[in-house]
Formats: C-alpha cells, sequence, structure tokens
C-alpha cells in the first residue's frame, strides 16, 4: 500500500518529489523503456503489480474452460492444436508472473493473492464452455479480444511487460486464427453445426464484450495507466477495435451478432447495445457462474503440486557435490 503525502497528488507517494515524476515522465514520453533497477514511483509499481499478476491469473485460470475438452475433441488434428493451445496459455502465465517478480513481489505472494481472491483475473473465464463449438468461439472471440489489448500493452512503458506481450501476442494470433477456422468451418457445415456455432456465439459475445472492461466513465484505473504509458489505449477504444474488427467477420461467417441494437454508424464504427455490467460485476466476484469453482480448481492444484515444490526446494539444498538423480 502506497501512501500519499499532503498537498501532492495521489499518484506522487510518500518520500517522492514532483521533480523525480517529471524525469520519470520524460523519460516515458521519450519512449524509452522502464527497466526492473530503475527509478519508478511506487504507484507505477503497485500499479503494474496489480495488472501483470492479474494478467498472469487470467492465462492461467484460462487453462480451465479450454483444458476440460481436451479428452473430449472430435478428431486427433483437434486434439493436438487444443493441447498446443492450452500449453501455451500455461507458458504465456510464467513469463507475466516473471514479469511482476521484478517489481518485487513473490510467486507465492500472488498465488495466495488468487487464492483468497484479493487478486481478480479475467470474468470471461468464469463462463462455462458447454459445447465442443465454444472452444473454436473462445479462439475467436476471447483471443481477439486479448489481441486487441495486449498488441497495445506490447508497446507498454514498463520492459519486461512489453517484451512478454510481444510473444504472447504471436501466440495468440495463432489461437485466435484456429478459433476462427474452426468456427467458419462449422458455420457452414450442416444445420446442426451451424445452430451450434450460433448458441456458441450467443453465449460468448457479451462476455467478449465485457472482458475489456468497464466503460472508460467507470474506470479508475485508466488515468494513472494512461499518464505512465501503461495503457495507450482506453478500455472503450479497445472494445471499439474489436467489435469493428469482429461483427463483420461473423456476419460474413453466416452468424448473428446477439444484440439487437448493434448497427453501423456514418464513420463506419459498429455500435453496440447497453452492456449488462451487474452481470460482469457479479461473475468477477464470483456470485454468478464459475468463479467459486475455478478457485477451488487452482486451490486444488496448489495442494497436489505441493510434493513438487517440496522436492524442487530440496534439491536445490542438497549438499555440492551430491548426485543429481
Ligand atoms: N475481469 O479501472 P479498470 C487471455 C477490474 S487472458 C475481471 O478499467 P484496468 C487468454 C480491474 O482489474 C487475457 N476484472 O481496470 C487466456 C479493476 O479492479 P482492481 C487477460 C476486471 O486495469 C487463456 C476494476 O475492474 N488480459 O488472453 O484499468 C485462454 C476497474 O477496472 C475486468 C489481461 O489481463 C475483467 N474483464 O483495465 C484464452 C490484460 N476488467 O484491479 C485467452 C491486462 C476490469 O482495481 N489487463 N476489471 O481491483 C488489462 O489490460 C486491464 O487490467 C483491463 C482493465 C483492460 C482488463
Amino acid at each position: 500500500m502506497t501512501q500519499t503525502q499532503p498537498n501532492l497528488p495521489k499518484h506522487i507517494s510518500a518520500g517522492e518529489t514532483p521533480e523525480q515524476h517529471a524525469a520519470f515522465e520524460a523519460r516515458i514520453a521519450a519512449g524509452e523503456k522502464i527497466e526492473p533497477g530503475d527509478w519508478m514511483p511506487a504507484e507505477y509499481r503497485r500499479q503494474l503489480i496489480r495488472m501483470i499478476s492479474q494478467h498472469a491469473h487470467s492465462e492461467v485460470v484460462g487453462m480451465l474452460p479450454e483444458g476440460e475438452w481436451i479428452s473430449k475433441a472430435p478428431t486427433l488434428k483437434r486434439k493436438t492444436i487444443l493441447m498446443a493451445k492450452v500449453q501455451d496459455e500455461a507458458g504465456h502465465g510464467q513469463y507475466l508472473y516473471h514479469a511482476a517478480e521484478t517489481l518485487g513481489i513473490t510467486r507465492e505472494e500472488m498465488i495466495e493473492a488468487l487464492l483468497t481472491r484479493k487478486a481478480k483475473y479475467s470474468s470471461i473465464f468464469n463462463y462455462p464452455t458447454t459445447t465442443w463449438a465454444d472452444v473454436g468461439m473462445v479462439g475467436w472471440l476471447v483471443d481477439g479480444a486479448a489481441i486487441k489489448n495486449q498488441t497495445m500493452l506490447a508497446g507498454c512503458s514498463y520492459g519486461p511487460y512489453s517484451r512478454a506481450m510481444v510473444r504472447i501476442c504471436s501466440e495468440e494470433t495463432f489461437h485466435h486464427k484456429q478459433g476462427k477456422e474452426m468456427i467458419v468451418l462449422y458455420a457452414q457445415g450442416t444445420p446442426e453445426q451451424k445452430q451450434m456455432a450460433q448458441d456458441a456465439l450467443n453465449r460468448w459475445w457479451w462476455p467478449a464484450v465485457q472482458m475489456l472492461g468497464p466503460h472508460d466513465s467507470d474506470s479508475p484505473n485508466t488515468g494513472e495507466l494512461s499518464r505512465w504509458g501503461i495503457k495507450l489505449k482506453t478500455n472503450d477504444e479497445v472494445r471499439q477495435e474489436f467489435i469493428n474488427e469482429h461483427v463483420p467477420e461473423l456476419m460474413e461467417a453466416g452468424l448473428t451478432v446477439p444484440d439487437p441494437d448493434m448497427h453501423q454508424d456514418e464513420a463506419g464504427n459498429w455500435i453496440h447495445g447497453p452492456i449488462d455490467w451487474t452481470e460482469f460485476w457479479a461473475v468477477i466476484k464470483g456470485e454468478r457462474g464459475l468463479g467459486k469453482q475455478r478457485i477451488a480448481t487452482r486451490q486444488a492444484a496448489q495442494d497436489e503440486g505441493a510434493w513438487v515444490r517440496d522436492a524442487l526446494e530440496a534439491y536445490m539444498a542438497r549438499p555440492k557435490g551430491e548426485a543429481a538423480d
């Protein structure tokens, strides 16, 4: 928790001076990356730890809805692709936990915050994948929304986060394409397959639109994140990019976006109807959806993996020269 000083704005913490902040912000304005050993405002550090650790948790919890389908994939080809995708998400979690660790938080502290619900993870992963088409729709819409957000974050001011994002985005692009290819195929298939794709779109459209965060007017963190070059676009700007790309593509695939108010304005933007934010917050708090189940699953994985961590610690602490196996 950072402390503010009387008579200074909230983003300047106790012991920091406006001059330090001005020099720091000049570096960002000049396009320099901030690296782990550099001076940084305590609030910049806090915001990055919050956001990167929540992003890491999202990748790891995000393995659950798709992972359920590995044993039920319809063909060997689809199974192999899905296994690679889920494994990629674990890798993304690793890069991101490492990036957050460079800011002085430990892996244990982050996991504890996830399991005690002090830290959030993306609302989208509290929804169930009820049919095989949901796996394709997650790839197309969820990875599609994530890429829009993460391409922006690849240009962010913190070096380790920015570099992690470059690699993650290239993998997410493959995830997005495989999801789109699946859904386009099913939408052109039998009436039953097309209906399965449409039902999946009906389930995932609104959660995907919501996952990019509350409207800018209700986003308490955007001000500081934009000030410090962490967010280069606002939640609503990223959402608009996502909608503009995906609505025409879904229509071209023969599917109907489940928003009766969706229309194109004179500037060519696709304008969505009202978003149900009550649902969004209830899902984040675990009052609706699978939040409780997701945390219980992560807790079980943590408990069942304790012996592996203990064995690794014992191995690392073994006397010098002792045989490794
Ligand atoms: N879900 O001030 P705001 C993936 C919270 S995973 C839950 O606008 P901010 C994938 C927000 O944290 C991709 N909570 O926040 C993996 C804040 O609460 P706190 C995940 C949300 O940070 C597996 C409060 O609402 N991507 O690609 O300025 C399989 C107020 O919001 C959500 C990332 O994590 C939400 N959807 O902006 C497939 C990207 N939205 O923390 C795919 C990194 C908002 O103050 N994160 N909240 O208690 C970000 O870019 C930003 O954090 C957000 C929110 C745009 C999400």
